[in-house]
Order: structure tokens, then C-alpha cells, then sequence
């Protein structure tokens, strides 16, 4: 889900140099996000006619690409709508034939560039291609670029923003997009920056809402909509439903538009090096740009919300924008996950009628039900998740279930068979230990299975079937987003695969139910922030030496967080099962050693509690992490980090929240790099 940039030029004569720079330098600002190809469109040499570019890799390779192909640089255009966009893949491999924009038809009727996920585009590409449409990509996107063409078509004098109401109505999911000349927002923001050379009349711009709630009550449940989808494509969209408005700001004292220029993006951070004037678009606004005007429309009526958008002025320098509010990728990630877990669900939990939906598997999941093992096969934190996950897996599928070290596993030559399912899990899809145990097990004839971020990597190419997450580019080399988003498919794919046990029907509707909640709970334990800092400069600061200690489906929390403060503060820190600290451990335990038990109630509490008497008989002064409330630790005197009660099962996706920012806290509190901590690389490619 990456970048957008849009530049406008209205009565402001530009030539194509200028608007091809602007883009890419537009692109450029995006970069840090994270992508994987990127692309454009503008107007060619005759009218109506559009010249695209698109390349893997690097925006400079594309800026290479564009000079390569000589397009006549000083061709002028008075008034101009350009679009870009770099892409990180969800749907189809990162190919030049993927590369947004998409168009609706070879003359380049509708072009579209989008962030997001269309849910629903499997329903509407085959309605697209019964039409007679033919699809080139492997993209949810293209969907788009079609059906509006289709609809344009069956209605050829209706009006454009008439003709965006009706193509949004249809798309299910999260996103933004640049449909030529307008832009709907949904999720992933968009903000509109605009410049004039005189000074705007007012600054704000008045929003034009429908009579009817235009939006289908039915959206909210996936199954209706599909219906629903084909029924309302077939008929008119209702013209009297908009009204139109002029938007003042950009007009004369005489009613005369102005000469203006507009810049579209999914951040300020590209926009601000040519005005400091911007708008932002809330969910579901339309903005229509169309001679020098610009128009927000929504799909509802007056719902309450506010009736104007201000254009503000942003004095934030380009360096702070960067990262938004956050001082490093790291943090901007780990506040990121009420959002990233949402898209590792969007389309595949239906917590309505309780169904999981797993596109990726569902050819092999009777196959996956059959095997006589599960394996799980991966490295570092992605290894973590995988041990997260395996007790929900053995007690839903009953399949006997391994959890191997890549590097381990193929150290030992481990047996593998023909009826074994290899599940390889991984962030960026690289790694070269996962990558040849994957070989390893492919020899072997196993069924593979990849749970993997990055698409088109080469896991997700090389296995037989699998999930992708969905968590976005993560950039920070610590991992966070990216476990929590691991987590969450593998309890989905734990789902799927026990969809046919009748006895655990009751379990399996506790955990969909809990999943539907844990973004919320993720909020709240976000707000623990400062007081995680504090504790962080009050109990971990110059120590030598951190102990973690966890039990059953916590002790992969523990080793998490462990390889957390490890990684980036240099702390040493030990994870050890509670159930192992008389065997040897307790012997490190005085006073002065600082402690982290997690201690969250689930059917081994009391267990657990055993532990924590252990530790405090020989002096220990733990920091517990806890339910709130706990009685058992309701004394004044016991540090305490309260975080919500779930399905035990899902606890440690909670669980593992404050860890992260005591890494976090941690690091910052050394003045260390958190992002690129000392020897370590984001993707590790050598064995
Ligand atoms: C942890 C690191 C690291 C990572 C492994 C595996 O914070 O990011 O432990 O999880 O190197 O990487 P993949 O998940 O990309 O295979
Ligand atoms: N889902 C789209 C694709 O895979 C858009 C991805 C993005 O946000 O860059 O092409």
C-alpha cells in the first residue's frame, strides 16, 4: 500500500518536462514508504491520447526508462492531469504489466492508480470479462479502469463525478485512488495540495452531499454484496442525486476560475516542496478536479459530518513529515498495527457470520487437512510467530505440528515425506535459510504452504500455495507489524482448516470474535506508551542484563520481546519458560536483576503464579504484565503493565505490544539507531 502523486496544472502553461519531473520527484518523496515498481501517466502528443511508463524497481529506473523513450520534452500543455504511483504488490507479482496506472481499454479511456486492496475484485472481473472485457494484469486494480469504462459506456452524457460515485459504490475494501481527473479516499489518506498565484478567496472548500444514502447498507456484509454488486452495475445511477455547488476558493471576484495547480498524494511530505496549501480528504470524500475547480462529493447524505474541508497550511519542514508523527520507522510500525492487523483480515474474516476465507489455500485446504504433519519452517521473529501460533494449531486441527529453525532443520537433514505440509513464514520472503528449506522440502515432495509479506518474493513464488499478511512495506529492521499480522493469518489458516469440526465450533466462533476486537484492544494498549518510557528510564537504564519469563503460549511472547531488546538496545535479555526457572535459572535472581513476567490469566495462571513466587522469595522485584484488575496483583508497591483481556489463544498478540516499546523506549533511551541497528540487515539473503 504505497504511494500516490497527482500534479494538475489548470491555465498554467507547462510543458512536459516540468510534468514529468514534477511526478517523479513527487514519487521520490514516497520512496521511504517502501515499494517495488513504479509508474505514470500523462497526456501524449495528440489530444485525448496518453503516454505510460512503467518499470520494477526504483523510481530512477523509471525516470531511466522515460529517457530512453524520447517522448518530445517540450511539448507545452495549458492545462494538464498527470498521475503516479509506486506500488507494493498485493495482487500479481511485481511485473511491468502489473505496474499501476491500469486502463479501462487500449485508447486509455480511464486510467487509474490505487493504494489498497480491492476485496471484491474476483466478483467484478468476472462480471467484466461476461461483458466482453479483457483483463491484462494480474491486479485487483484493473477492476477499476474497467468498470468505469463499462459504466461510461451504458451511460455516455452521465457526469464524471456521477460516473466515480457509482464505480466506488461498487469496490469493497481499502482504498485511495487517482481516477483520472478525481480521487476518492478510503484508508489509505490522500491529501490535495494546491497552488494559486493569487491569494484563495476563503479557505475552505464546501462539500457537496447526496439526497439519498447512496452507500448500500449491504456493503457491510461480503456475501450480500456480491449480489448486490452485479444487481445495482446494471442500473442507471441517479443524476438527481448530486448537486453541484461552485467551490469558492478558487474563483475570481467575478466568478472567473483562476488559474491554479494541484498535487495529489497519500502524503504531504511530496507535496510541500511546492505549496505549503493543503486539504485533506476524509473517508469517502470524492474530490473533483475539473477546470481549475475542485469539488468534494460524498456518497451519502448530510450525515452530520462537517460541510466544508479546510485548506491548511502545513509549516512542518520535509525531514519531519517523512516519517509522519514519529521520530523512526520502527515506532511509526509498532503504532501502526491497529491498522496492519485490519488488512491481514480485510475480505477473509467474515465476523458476521463467522466464516474465514483464505483465497491462497482454498484449492489444497482438504489436501492441508489430510497431511500427517504441519510443519512451520522459519527464522527470528517470523520463528516466533510460527511457536505463537502452535498451540491454537494443535487443538483446532488436531494435526501433530513441528516448529523448526530453517537454519536447524537443515542442519539435521531432517526427514520430510509426501504427506507432510510445510508452512514457510517470513516477512520478506527472502531469507535465505527459509528460502532452502523450502528447496529442501520441495525436493522431498511436500506440500508447501508460504505466510508471507512481501508478494512476489521468492517464497511466496517457490511454494505451493499460501497467505500473504498484508501488513504493508515494513521497513524498520526490527520486526513488529509484521509478527501481529503473521500471527493473525496463521490463527485464520488454523480456521480454515478446522471449518469441518463440528466440536469446535463454539472455540473457533471465541476466536473470530476475539480477532474482531483486538485492532480496538491494540489502541488501547498503545496508550500505554509513556508510561512504558518511563518505566524504561526508571527500572532497565545501565543495566547489563534483562530476564523475561513466560509460560505456555507466552514464552514465545517472552522470546519475542527478548530478540526485541536484543536487537536494537543491545541489552542483553533472556527469555526462559517460567516451568524452567527452578531447573537453573533462579540461581541469577536477587535483588538487583531486572525481571519482566508475563503473567496474563489463561488455564496456566496458577502455574505461572508459581513462578512469580519464586522470583519474589528470593528477593526479585518483577515487572508484571497483566490483566487489569488482577487481583493477584493489586498491591501498590508491584509494577504492573495492564493489557486487555482475549481469547487466550490471541493474549500474546497483546501481550507482545508492550514488549515492543520497551525495546523501543530502550534503544531511544541509549540514542541508538532503531531503525538500523549494528550488523543487522532488514533482508537476510546469505545462509
Ligand atoms: C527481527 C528481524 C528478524 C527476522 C528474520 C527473518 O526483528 O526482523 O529476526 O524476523 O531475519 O526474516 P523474514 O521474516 O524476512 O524471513
Ligand atoms: N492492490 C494493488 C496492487 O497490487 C495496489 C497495491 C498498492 O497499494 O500499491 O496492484
Amino acid at each position: 500500500m504505497c504511494g500516490i502523486f497527482g500534479y494538475i496544472n489548470y491555465l498554467v502553461e507547462r510543458d512536459r518536462q516540468f510534468i514529468i519531473d514534477t511526478l517523479l520527484n513527487g514519487l521520490s518523496r514516497l520512496e521511504y514508504r517502501g515499494y517495488d515498481s513504479a509508474g505514470m501517466a500523462v497526456d501524449g502528443d495528440k489530444k485525448n491520447e496518453v503516454q505510460a511508463f512503467k518499470e520494477v524497481g526504483k523510481v530512477a529506473k523509471l525516470r531511466e526508462l522515460i529517457a530512453e523513450s524520447k517522448p518530445d520534452m517540450t511539448k507545452s500543455f495549458e492545462s494538464h492531469a498527470g498521475i503516479s504511483h509506486t506500488r507494493w504488490a498485493t495482487h500479481g507479482t511485481p511485473t511491468r504489466q502489473n505496474c499501476h496506472p491500469h486502463r479501462s481499454d487500449a485508447t486509455w479511456e480511464f486510467a487509474v492508480v490505487h493504494n489498497g486492496i480491492i476485496t471484491n475484485y474476483k466478483e467484478l472481473k468476472a462480471l467484466l470479462e461476461s461483458k466482453g472485457f479483457r483483463f491484462e494484469t494480474e491486479t485487483d486494480t484493473e477492476c477499476i479502469a474497467k468498470l468505469a469504462k463499462y459504466l461510461y459506456d451504458q451511460h455516455p452524457d452521465i457526469e464524471f463525478t456521477v460516473l466515480a460515485k457509482a464505480v466506488i459504490k461498487e469496490l469493497e475494501g481499502a482504498f485511495g485512488l487517482l481516477l483520472k481527473l478525481s480521487l476518492p479516499a478510503r484508508v489509505p489518506p490522500l491529501v490535495i495540495g494546491v497552488r494559486t498565484s493569487k491569494k484563495m478567496k476563503v479557505d475552505f472548500v464546501d462539500v457537496e452531499f447526496s439526497e439519498e444514502g447512496a452507500l448500500p447498507a449491504e456493503q457491510a456484509s461480503q456475501n450480500a454484496a456480491i449480489k448486490k454488486s452485479s444487481a445495482s452495475l446494471l442500473a442507471p445511477p441517479d443524476k438527481s442525486l448530486l448537486h453541484r455547488s461552485q467551490s469558492r476558493a478558487f474563483l475570481s471576484d467575478d466568478g472567473i476560475p483562476q488559474p491554479a495547480e494541484f498535487f495529489l498524494s497519500s502524503d504531504p511530505s511530496a507535496i510541500v516542496e511546492h505549496t505549503k496549501k493543503v486539504l485533506y480528504l476524509e473517508d469517502d470524500d470524492i474530490a473533483h478536479i475539473h477546470e481549475g475547480q475542485l469539488n468534494i462529493h460524498r456518497l451519502t447524505k448530510n450525515d452530520g459530518t462537517s460541510n466544508v474541508r479546510t485548506i491548511q497550511t502545513i509549516e512542518l519542514e520535509l525531514q519531519e513529515i517523512m516519517k509522519g508523527k514519529f521520530d523512526h520507522f520502527m515506532q511509526k510500525e509498532i503504532f501502526e498495527q491497529p491498522e496492519s492487523i485490519v488488512n491481514t483480515m480485510r475480505g477473509r474474516l467474515d465476523t458476521v457470520n463467522k466464516k474465514v476465507t483464505l483465497g491462497g489455500l482454498r484449492q489444497y485446504i482438504s489436501t492441508i487437512r489430510r497431511c500427517r504433519r504441519l510443519i512451520f519452517i522459519a527464522c527470528g521473529t517470523s520463528y516466533h510467530s510460527c511457536m505463537a501460533v502452535r498451540g491454537v494449531f494443535e487443538e483446532l486441527t488436531e494435526i501433530p505440528i513441528a516448529v523448526e529453525l530453517a537454519s536447524d532443520f537443515l542442519d539435521r537433514q531432517a526427514p520430510v515425506f509426501r504427506d507432510d505440509t510445510c508452512v514457510f513464514v517470513s516477512q520478506s520472503g527472502e531469507t535465505a535459510d527459509s528460502l532452502m528449506a523450502l528447496r529442501y522440502c520441495l525436493e522431498r515432495g511436500a506440500l508447501t504452504v508460504g505466510v508471507v509479506n512481501v508478494v512476489g518474493s521468492s517464497i511466496s513464488l517457490l511454494t505451493h500455495c499460501g497467505v500473504h499478511i498484508n501488513a504493508g512495506p515494513e521497513i524498520g529492521v526490527a520486526s513488529t507489524k509484521a509478527y501481529t499480522s503473521q500471527f493473525v493469518a496463521m490463527v485464520m489458516f488454523a480456521l480454515s482448516l478446522s471449518e469441518d469440526r463440528a466440536s469446535k465450533h463454539q472455540r473457533r466462533e471465541e476466536i473470530m470474535e476475539g480477532l474482531g476486537k483486538i485492532s480496538e484492544q491494540f489502541r488501547e494498549i498503545l496508550k500505554l506508551n509513556d508510561s512504558i518510557k518511563d518505566m524504561c528510564a526508571k527500572f532497565f537504564k545501565d543495566q547489563k542484563s534483562l530476564l523475561l519469563l513466560g509460560r505456555g503460549a507466552q514464552f514465545p511472547t517472552a522470546l519475542e520481546g527478548a530478540l526485541k531488546i536484543k536487537e536494537i538496545s543491545y541489552l542483553h535479555c533472556e527469555a526462559v519458560m517460567s516451568g524452567e526457572l527452578k531447573h537453573g535459572v533462579l540461581a541469577l535472581v536477587d535483588e538487583n536483576l531486572p525481571i519482566i513476567m508475563i503473567l496474563t490469566r489463561d488455564n496456566l495462571f496458577t502455574k505461572s503464579l508459581n513462578a512469580y513466587q519464586q522470583v519474589i522469595a528470593r528477593g526479585g522485584r518483577p515487572i508484571v504484565i497483566c490483566n487489569p484488575d488482577d487481583p493477584e496483583f493489586s498491591a501498590a508497591q508491584t509494577e504492573k503493565i495492564a493489557v486487555p483481556k482475549t481469547v487466550d489463544c490471541l493474549q500474546g498478540l497483546l501481550n507482545v505490544i508492550p514488549l515492543q516499546l520497551v525495546s523501543y523506549w530502550l534503544a531511544v533511551g541509549e540514542g541508538l539507531n532503531v531503525d538500523f541497528p549494528r550488523n543487522l540487515a532488514k533482508s537476510v539473503t546469505v545462509e
